[in-house]
Formats: C-alpha cells, sequence, structure tokens
C-alpha cells in the first residue's frame, strides 16, 4: 500500500530547505509531583536536554525551533541516557547535519543515518527542526499530519506503589481528576493482586492495561495469564527488549493483547514483530524510535496491519507533550495514549499553554509548529546549564 505520509519522507519531493544556525543545548531540572516508580527504578526529578536552533529560509527569515530529548538521566530504559545524548549531538550529529547543509525535518534523519543508535538524540534534532519549519511556514503541527481529530482521550501512568492502598489512593484521585484509562506499571511481587484491586475499584468499564518495562521472562506464561480474568486492554513490553520471538510465544499463551514498546526502534522492526505475532498493539513513542516523522511511518505501517497504535510517553514537559498530543490525532490512534495533563508530573511547566485534561481529554493543539509556546522566566529559572554548538 502507498502510505500516507511519504510524501514527507521522500527527499526528491522537497522543495523548501533552510540553513540551520547554532544549536543551543539546555539542561533543565524539573522536580516531580511524586516519585514515580517503575519496574527499572524510582525517580523524583527528571534531568532533560532541551534542543534549540534557529533556522533561514531563502527569503532571510529566521524562526526559532524547540526539540525535547526523553533520554533519562540512567540507561534504564533503554540504551541512552541525558549525559550521552549531549555528548552524540554535540560531538557526532551536529557535525553530520552540518556537513548535509541546507535541509528541512524530513533531511534530518538521512543525514544521522550513518550512525547507529542514539534515537533519542537524534529525535531531539529532528523536533527543534521540524518545530522551526512548521513556525516558519505558518504551520501547525496537526495539520501538518493531516490529523483529523481536535481532542484526543487522556491516560495514566501510575507507578508501582509498595502498598494496595497507596495504589486504590493513588488510582481514585486520577479517576476523580477524569482520566478515561489506568496504566499500572507492575513487576514481578506488584503485579495480580494490584491489578485485581484496581480493577475491582474502578470497575468493570474504566480501560485498564499494565506495563512491566521487561521485568518477566519467557517461563512467566502461566503467571501473567493470571491476568486474562481483569479485562485489560493490554500487557506492555513484559519481556525484555531483543526477546522477540518470547513476546510471540507469550501472545500464544497469554488471552490479553501483548504490546510492545521497549522493543520497537524503528519501522522495519515493528513489521518484522508484527510479522512474527509478537506485536498485537503498539505503543508509539516518537523518542525511542529517532523522531515524529519515523513515528508517524510506524503509525501507517500499523494501521495497514490492524494493529491499534496509541502514544507513549516520557515524562515530557509541554514541548514534547504538545508534539504527542498532535501525533495522537492522527486516526490510527485508536486507543488513549500516556498523554496526561503536565499537572500530573510538574507543578509548572516550562511553557505558557501546558497541556490539561477536561472531561478526560486534551485538546489537540492548533498553534504554528509542534503545539507550545515556551515560558522564557521559568525555563529560565528551572535551567542548570546552556552550552551553544556552532
Ligand atoms: O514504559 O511507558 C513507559 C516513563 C518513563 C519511561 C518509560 C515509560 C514511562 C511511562 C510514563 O510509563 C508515561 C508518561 O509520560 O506518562
Ligand atoms: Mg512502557
Amino acid at each position: 500500500m502507498t502510505l500516507r505520509h511519504d510524501a514527507l519522507h521522500d527527499n526528491a519531493r522537497r522543495d523548501t530547505t533552510f540553513e540551520l544556525g547554532a544549536f543551543e543545548l539546555r539542561r533543565i531540572a524539573m522536580p516531580l509531583v511524586t516519585p514515580f516508580r517503575t519496574s527499572f527504578g524510582s525517580q523524583s526529578a527528571r534531568d532533560i536536554l532541551l534542543v534549540r536552533t534557529e533556522i533561514t529560509a531563502d527569503d532571510g527569515t529566521v524562526t526559532e525551533g524547540w526539540g525535547e530529548c526523553v533520554a533519562l538521566s540512567e540507561p534504564s530504559y533503554s540504551p541512552e541516557y541525558v549525559d550521552g545524548a549531549q555528548h552524540v549531538i554535540e560531538h557526532h550529529l551536529i557535525p553530520r547535519l552540518r556537513a548535509a547543509g541546507r535541509l528541512d525535518a524530513g533531511g534530518v534523519a538521512p543525514a544521522l543515518a550513518k550512525l547507529h543508535g542514539h534515537p533519542m538524540a537524534k529525535a531531539a534534532l529532528e523536533m527543534a527542526v521540524l518545530d522551526a519549519q512548521l513556525r516558519a511556514t505558518g504551520t501547525s503541527f496537526a495539520s501538518f499530519l493531516g490529523a483529523t481529530n481536535t481532542t484526543i482521550p487522556s491516560g495514566v501512568s501510575v507507578g508501582i506503589h509498595d502498598t494496595v492502598d497507596d495504589l486504590l489512593r493513588t488510582v481514585q484521585g486520577y479517576v476523580d481528576d477524569g482520566y478515561v484509562r489506568i496504566k499500572l506499571k507492575i513487576e514481578p511481587g506488584s503485579d495480580i493482586d494490584h491489578v485485581a484491586a484496581v480493577r475491582e475499584l474502578i470497575g468493570p468499564d474504566t480501560p485498564l492495561q499494565v506495563d512491566a518495562n521487561t521485568a518477566y521472562r519467557r517461563t512467566d506464561g502461566r503467571h501473567l495469564a493470571q491476568l486474562d480474568p481483569f479485562d485489560l486492554l493490554l500487557i506492555e513490553q513484559p519481556l525484555p527488549e531483543a526477546d522477540i520471538v518470547g513476546h510471540a510465544l507469550l501472545a500464544a499463551e497469554v488471552d490479553t493483547p501483548i504490546c510492545l514498546d521497549e522493543s520497537l526502534v524503528s519501522a522495519s522492526g515493528t513489521a518484522d514483530a508484527i510479522e512474527l505475532g509478537a506485536c498485537e498493539i503498539a505503543n508509539i513513542k516518537p523518542g525511542r524510535v529517532g523522531g515524529y516523522l519515523e513515528a508517524i511511518r510506524i503509525h501507517d505501517l500499523c494501521v495497514a496491519n490492524n494493529i491499534p497504535v496509541w502514544c507513549g510517553g516520557m515524562l515530557e514537559t509541554g514541548i514534547g507533550r504538545a508534539a504527542n498530543a498532535a501525533l495522537a490525532a492522527l486516526p490510527g490512534f485508536t486507543l488513549p495514549g500516556d498523554i496526561s495533563a503536565s499537572t500530573r508530573f510538574y507543578a509548572q511547566d516550562i511553557v505558557t499553554d501546558p497541556i490539561t485534561i477536561t472531561d478526560g481529554h486534551v485538546t489537540v493543539p492548533t498553534s504554528p509548529g509542534l503545539g507550545f509556546d515556551i515560558d522564557q522566566a521559568f525555563l529560565d529559572q528551572v535551567t542548570t546549564s546552556t552550552h551553544t554548538v556552532d
């Protein structure tokens, strides 16, 4: 089939290119409103790398753009980590981009393709160029995507709690906030009984799913099948990222659909996982797959294969949250994403228009660019370092 978004990626058909200016690499420290615990660790603050660039159009107009790198502080979710991402951006990625000459967002990934790995670092650069390009052309990300939905349903990711009582208190709070779907982080020892208690609390009609972040092994099939009675939407990434065959075996053994997160790092790898029967549902995170343009390709691939998709999250600030909200407005995103209100993680955001939820939904941004305005004063307040790479 012809993918809907092929034109976005076709170098030959690209007519408007830009000259890239300096890149500002800015680190910010954002305390979390409450610690967030997953099977790979607990965090109480986020150390985030932002990328700001300026592009110059043919007529000399200069436009700024912002990208957010989703790498965590440690290589715990994936091999990338924020210090490493900053290093590879400065010393390897930006020099390649410069060597490529004039380009647009669609030219970023091809310019970096000879460098292996580092999808989150690459995605942050592409994102900054994409934001600038959309601002320069007065286009919202949603209209660039051809997204038709103006609001999207909002799901919330709930960390592992020490006690079921604490977990139920937290979940009730999110239900009261209006979230339309609950995702529970699980690990061995905090799984079946936690899910049973939450299902009883929220009743049979509120969508519920779990995320193991690779905490189980192939031999845990019968254990995980104990989740089947709770009518979960999906089990996210039960096994290690490289174990695609294991996920296929698990999908045959467990009734609840298996969803991949960490395992999916490209469109071609996603196609393979689908063909093997390992990926019944796909979590799409632009950072994990090298950028929004690859995320769109994975969306198109999944639509063509009848695989439901949803948009994951990485505790983004208002920058990434706005872009994710637009991405999730594409028609293949048929399940609620981890696109919660900014206040789920942060008391204050670095944008003047943070994502909020109304009746359990997020309004898709419509302003030019990825859909946010920087709150410069607050951004400066949380900035821990700034480094300019010419
Ligand atoms: O596995 O989806 C994940 C956060 C950090 C790293 C990995 C994951 C998560 C989440 C939070 O579940 C999603 C969010 O931003 O709301
Ligand atoms: Mg996940």
